[in-house]
């Protein structure tokens, strides 16, 4: 059996009820051992546990590098609500792996009635020790997805993580991914989500970051030639940002050439995000730009699959 290691960075799974409602609980490593079956593994913690809606890419890069010193396999307890980001990155910032990588979680904290937190812990530990698979996954709610292929679609069902465009892992053989590029730093990166009537206006907000994901409309739709949101993508383009554009549906794909409204993608030299979920098109974005890419080499990059993230 290999070893393995629980690292702990917040969310519901560990949170007890305070003033303000839930929040991390610091001694919840003798409630989660107490709790599982399993009785041989390491426990480390993040040096702040976080509600996962406070995290942000220079967490996803402390928990990255916490990870790499580990061997054997590695559950990440976490929170649901930006879990898929988090696996996302750790996806492209973790190289050569060989030991499963699995984060887990809960809708109810593992210290309340009724809560999915020791299934879901079961789940992941077993993962961590027996399967072969050397990758980045969400064990949730019975199922074990690829982490990069995730999207949180329930906010308070135990089934809460989806994966749109590719099968549930189990049963499926195992793959080795081999990265072409072995950055370690990930960059901010902007989401803009498309809304009837929307405006130059919208961009304002993004302008100070290098890199944005444009959820567009059905198969990357948006207003074109002649809208004021048409010319503040042109400008933002001439500034030098660079925007993957994804579809806001939840499933499928950028098939940009099928609409004269997805025109502007080519035309405006937005980088088409194939299948690509909003997470894993964040994370592989700025995980790309942190290493200096830009221009040709970056939408060459982006649609190449690194780590099983798109079709
Ligand atoms: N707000 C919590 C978090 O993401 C939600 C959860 O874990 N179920 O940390």
């Amino acid at each position: 059996m290999r070893p393995v290691t629980v690292l702990y960075t917040g969310g519901t799974i560990g949170m007890r009820p305070g003033p303000d409602g839930l929040g991390p609980d610091a001694a919840f490593e003798g409630a989660f051992r107490a709790a599982v079956t399993a009785r041989d593994f390491h426990w480390l913690e993040t040096p702040h546990l976080l509600d996962s809606s406070a995290m942000g890419p220079q967490d996803w890069q402390t928990i990255a590098d916490l990870s790499r010193d580990i061997s054997g396999g590695l559950v990440i307890l976490h929170g649901t609500d930006t879990m898929a980001y988090t696996a996302a990155a750790l996806s492209f910032l973790l190289h050569d792996l060989r030991a499963p990588v699995v984060l887990t979680g809960a809708q109810i904290p593992m210290q309340s009635e009724g809560s999915d937190a020791i299934a879901n812990a079961e789940l992941a530990l077993d993962v961590a020790v027996r399967s072969p698979r050397a990758e980045v996954m969400i064990a949730f709610g019975g199922a074990l997805l690829r982490g990069n292929r995730a999207i949180k679609c329930h906010a308070q069902n135990p089934e809460a993580f989806c994966s749109p465009n590719f099968p549930a892992l189990n049963g499926a053989e195992p793959v080795q991914f081999a990265h072409p590029f072995t950055g370690r730093q990930i960059s901010p990166v902007g989401v803009l989500k498309l809304y009837p009537g929307i405006g130059a206006e919208a961009l304002g907000g993004f302008a100070h970051l290098p890199g944005l994901v444009v959820e567009a409309f059905g198969s990357g739709n948006m207003p074109g030639e002649g809208t004021s949101f048409h010319v503040a993508l042109m400008l933002a383009r001439r500034r030098g940002q660079e925007i993957v554009v994804v579809t806001q549906t939840g499933g499928g794909q950028v098939a940009a050439r099928t609409y004269a409204a997805g025109a502007s993608v080519a035309q405006l030299g937005l980088i088409p995000g194939g299948d690509l979920t909003t997470p894993a098109a964040v994370a592989k974005l700025g995980w790309l730009l942190a290493q200096g890419m830009r221009g040709n080499d970056l939408a060459d990059a982006m649609a190449r699959p690194v780590a099983g993230e798109m079709s």
